[in-house]
């Protein structure tokens, strides 16, 4: 019993002081981030690591890269551009005729093969120059209800017009138009009777839908062309204008099929895509269509019959706006939103939610077609904005100078772009991850310029894992044949342990081969006292799936590093424990990952100092100055409470300064003593609510008792006041006379309401007392003969009585 007891207490001895062995060796391997890497794939996953596969190999086998060492087999993968290709810019010079076989290459280069291991940044210079005579495809997407027929007209007359002079932008143009309505379907449209809105068809007739044939949910009239003379306009013109019932159309849809029926419309693949999308009205969305029974989604499919006509209105609903979003984006097509006045809210919110579209206002029946987009066109193509599809693992990030030959901003967009001038964006790739599963560390990734189809491909090889990794020695000699030897280290069977495999795990006896001992040179505790020793290797102990002690000796574990707000390392988000040590995500730091790298949550927007210069940014949050005044506080120090005896302090420069009165009315004095105080006139002191930060407002009375207010702010010491020209006084009362003469009159009044009662009762008194004299003498009566006395006995008889 009593031995039992002992092993108990020795236990927990060992445990102590191995925690405390741990906590030290952990403080050593604070600054090799190498060490206790046990695979090859760990190591190599750390920055500057590298691998020893050498199978005999004493030390560890994970160092830093610089470190000198006697392994002469090491895995070292590095980040490489092993393949590049780069195809020249086209400049500016061209050959008239010869579009066809022409090929524009606006970004270089075009295609690089990429090795980056994690933590690694790869730079990437990319060129964009404008070519002249960029191909541009524009269709025109035109809403032909009947509000919209003027409109029409108008197109068709100016088409002439606007093919001259989008040649004369670029000279590879092509045009092509479409209509819409909305689905012929009620409640939408009837197609059997259709009562007219506007006078095109007589008001108040019927006029039937499938006589005219020219209700139609989308056409495509005129595929794109490059031979437009005339054409577009007499197409233009004889479009069939159509009624409908609602308000909304069915824009979203038809602008989905102007998009996918690429070769219906005849989209090229190296062009600028420029889609008009012109109306007067709202648009129908996604579950609309339920309304009249489509419950079907739109597919994103092109369903045109030969006339160019819609076939599926009836079939499928209308699209989300997610759908038509990514499909403008995935075809890269330029959407010019060409809206009249009253739906030009609408929108702009829908062109902000797509990526390269932009929004204009019609006006005047379309007069203004022309200029407009010319206009978007020389925007949208003036500028470019860098794009990619990268996973979360890899991280892009891109800077440019722009036009300027000032330094490199993080930007992936640059303006005012002319045709033949040249961009570099410096893209940096950095791995920050790598993936779980092994199939994803090859990866495509597109570089590209928004609404141009020229990209830059990226084939990317992340390096995540050793080559050794597939040397696998099967049963090795070197693992006692117990075991497959990978990368150096052993991969023993089940039951078998130890560096070579050369232990059973069933036999549990302790090796006593000095080479393979439990712990290092810096103690003697076997494992660090949380596993145990078994044949040179350490068996950590297991706690639970959460908290997991690993390392050669069990000297790590990843549940004891620093917490923040009982969060380790402040929760998975800011970073994770490894051996005892937080380490940060990107954007964290501090002992427990718990600051902020960025200081813009210290910094009020709009104001370029952090803490509003009142204080220091300490992990993300401003940490307010104590100053003379006073104590400055809130979360941009920018209030100060007690700061407000500073009035006080101003009061009399300001008083000399503006009115040459007050403490230092002498003008030394002034000058002397107000040394920090700016002062300048106003008409009019700022009210309380105009104030802007960092500005207070004083209020103060001078010895004539005239109010006089101003208003100052702090900037680098120097108080800039700003006060009012004119003092506000008040005439001149003797106070104390009207108090006087107040109370005065109250107490004469007073008395004198007094005197009058007494007055007025007394001789009331008289008056009643002498009347009653009067009486008295005249009164003929004694006390037995009093009129008013009544006798107390009364005599009745009884009329039924008689005494017979
Ligand atoms: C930990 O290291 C310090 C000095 O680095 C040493 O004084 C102390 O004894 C060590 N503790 C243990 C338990 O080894
Ligand atoms: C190796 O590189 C690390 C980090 O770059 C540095 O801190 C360390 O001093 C270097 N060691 C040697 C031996 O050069
Ligand atoms: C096209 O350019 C020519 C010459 O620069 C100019 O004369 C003509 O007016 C332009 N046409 C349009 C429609 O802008
Ligand atoms: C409209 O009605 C006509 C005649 O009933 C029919 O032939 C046509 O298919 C209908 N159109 C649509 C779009 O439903
Ligand atoms: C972009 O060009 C490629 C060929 O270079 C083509 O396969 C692809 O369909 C084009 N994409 C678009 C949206 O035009
Ligand atoms: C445009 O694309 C960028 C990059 O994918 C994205 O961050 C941004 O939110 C997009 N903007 C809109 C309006 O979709
Ligand atoms: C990026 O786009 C290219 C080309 O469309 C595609 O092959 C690749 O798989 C995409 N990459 C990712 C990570 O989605
Ligand atoms: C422990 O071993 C390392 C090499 O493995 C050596 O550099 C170090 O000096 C040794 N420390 C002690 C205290 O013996
Ligand atoms: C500790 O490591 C294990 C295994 O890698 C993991 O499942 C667990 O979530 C980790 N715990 C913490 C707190 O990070
Ligand atoms: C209140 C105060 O500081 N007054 C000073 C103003 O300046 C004169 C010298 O010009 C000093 O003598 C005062 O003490």
């Amino acid at each position: 019993m009593s031995s039992h007891w002992r092993y108990g207490e020795f236990l927990l001895v060992i445990l102590v002081v191995g925690a405390v062995a741990a906590k030290n060796t952990t403080e050593v391997e604070k600054n090799n981030p190498c060490k206790n890497k046990d695979t090859c794939r760990e190591c190599i996953q750390t920055a500057n690591c590298v691998w020893c596969k050498e199978p005999n190999f004493a030390d560890d086998r994970c160092f830093p890269s610089n470190a000198s060492s006697t392994c002469t087999s090491i895995e070292n993968p590095v980040t490489k551009i092993t393949e590049e290709i780069n195809r020249p810019l086209t400049s500016g010079g061209k050959s008239k005729n010869s579009h066809e076989n022409r090929e524009i290459v606006q970004l270089m280069p075009q295609y690089i093969k990429l090795e980056l291991r994690p933590n690694d940044v790869e730079l990437v210079k990319v060129k964009y120059a404008r070519a002249l005579d960029y191909p541009v495809d524009l269709y025109y997407l035109m809403d032909l209800s009947e509000s919209m027929t003027d409109d029409r007209d108008t197109l068709s007359e100016l088409g002439n017009t606007l093919a001259e002079t989008m040649r004369n932008l670029t000279s590879d143009f092509r045009l092509g138009f479409g209509s819409f309505t909305d689905k012929v379907i009620m409640p939408f449209t009837d197609n059997l009777t259709q009562r007219s809105k506007t006078d095109l068809f007589p008001r108040g007739t019927k006029y039937k839908c499938h006589e005219h044939n020219n209700c139609l949910s989308y056409r495509n009239i005129m595929a794109l062309d490059a031979d437009i003379t005339n054409q577009f306009s007499s197409k233009v013109k004889n479009a069939k204008i159509a009624g409908n019932y609602d308000s909304p159309e069915g824009g979203l849809e038809a602008m989905m099929q102007a998009i996918v029926c690429r070769k219906e419309i005849g989209w090229r693949e190296k062009a600028r895509h420029l889609l008009v999308f012109s109306t007067d009205a709202n648009f129908h969305t996604a579950g609309d269509g339920k309304l009249a029974g489509l419950i079907q989604p739109n597919d994103g499919k092109c369903h045109l019959d030969e006339d160019g006509a819609y076939t599926h209105a009836e079939q499928l609903d209308y699209p989300s706006i997610g759908q038509v979003k990514h499909t403008i984006e995935e075809n890269a097509i330029n959407v010019i939103f060409a809206v009249t006045h009253n739906v030009l809210d609408i929108y702009k919110t829908l062109s902000a939610n797509i990526n390269g579209s932009s929004y204009a206002n019609l006006e005047g029946n379309s007069m203004n077609v022309v200029n407009l987009i010319r206009e978007q066109y020389q925007q949208i193509s003036s500028s470019i904005q860098m794009r990619d599809n990268a996973t979360s693992d890899v991280k892009i990030t891109y800077y440019s100078a722009c036009r300027s030959a000032g330094p490199k901003v993080l930007t992936s967009k640059c303006d005012g772009l002319h045709v033949g001038e040249e961009v570099t964006f410096s893209i940096n790739i950095r791995l920050i991850s790598c993936p779980k599963d092994p199939r994803d560390w090859r990866q495509i990734i597109q570089i590209y310029p928004v609404g141009i189809n020229e990209s830059l491909i990226i084939d990317l090889k992340m390096l995540c894992g050793c080559e050794c990794d597939a040397e696998v020695k099967t049963k090795s000699q070197y693992c006692s044949s117990q075991g497959n030897l990978v990368c150096g280290v052993c991969q023993c069977e089940d039951q078998f342990v130890g560096a070579q495999c050369q232990c059973s795990n069933t036999d549990m006896q302790e090796s006593t081969d000095s080479s393979h001992n439990c712990h290092d040179n810096t103690t003697v505790i076997d494992c660090s006292g949380r596993g145990i020793c078994s044949c040179g290797q350490c068996q950590c102990e297991k706690r639970s799936n959460e908290e997991v002690i690993s390392g050669k000796y069990c000297q790590c574990d990843n549940f004891s590093c620093e917490r923040h707000e009982q969060r380790l390392c402040s929760g998975p988000g800011h970073g994770k424990c490894e051996c005892g040590q937080c380490t940060c995500n990107e954007g964290w730091q501090g002992k427990a990952c718990e600051c902020a790298v960025s200081t813009d949550s210290c910094r009020k927007s709009g104001d370029d100092k952090l803490c509003s210069g009142k204080g220091s940014c300490e992990c993300g949050a401003c940490k307010c100055q104590a100053t003379a005044q006073g104590r400055y506080s809130g979360q941009y120090c920018e209030t100060c409470p007690t700061c407000s005896n500073l009035c006080l302090e101003l009061k009399d420069c300001v008083q000399c300064q503006m009115y040459n009165r007050g403490k230092f009315k002498d003008i030394k004095d002034c000058a002397a003593n107000c040394t920090k105080v700016k002062t300048t006139p106003v008409d009019k002191v700022l009210e309380k609510s105009e104030l802007v930060l960092g500005e207070k407002i004083c209020e103060s009375y001078d010895d004539d008792n005239c109010k006089y207010a101003f208003t100052f702010k702090e900037n680098n010491g120097i108080y800039e006041v700003q006060a009012q020209k004119e003092r506000e006084c008040l005439p001149k009362v003797a106070m104390l006379k009207i108090l006087f003469s107040v109370a005065g009159s109250i107490l004469f009044i007073g008395l004198a309401t007094l005197l009058l009662w007494k007055l007025i009762t007394t001789m009331q008194d008289n008056r009643e007392f002498r009347r009653f004299e009067k009486e008295q003498m005249m009164a003929q009566w004694n006390a037995n003969g009093n009129p008013l006395y009544k006798q107390a006995t009364l005599s009745f008889k009884n009329p039924t009585y008689s005494t017979q």
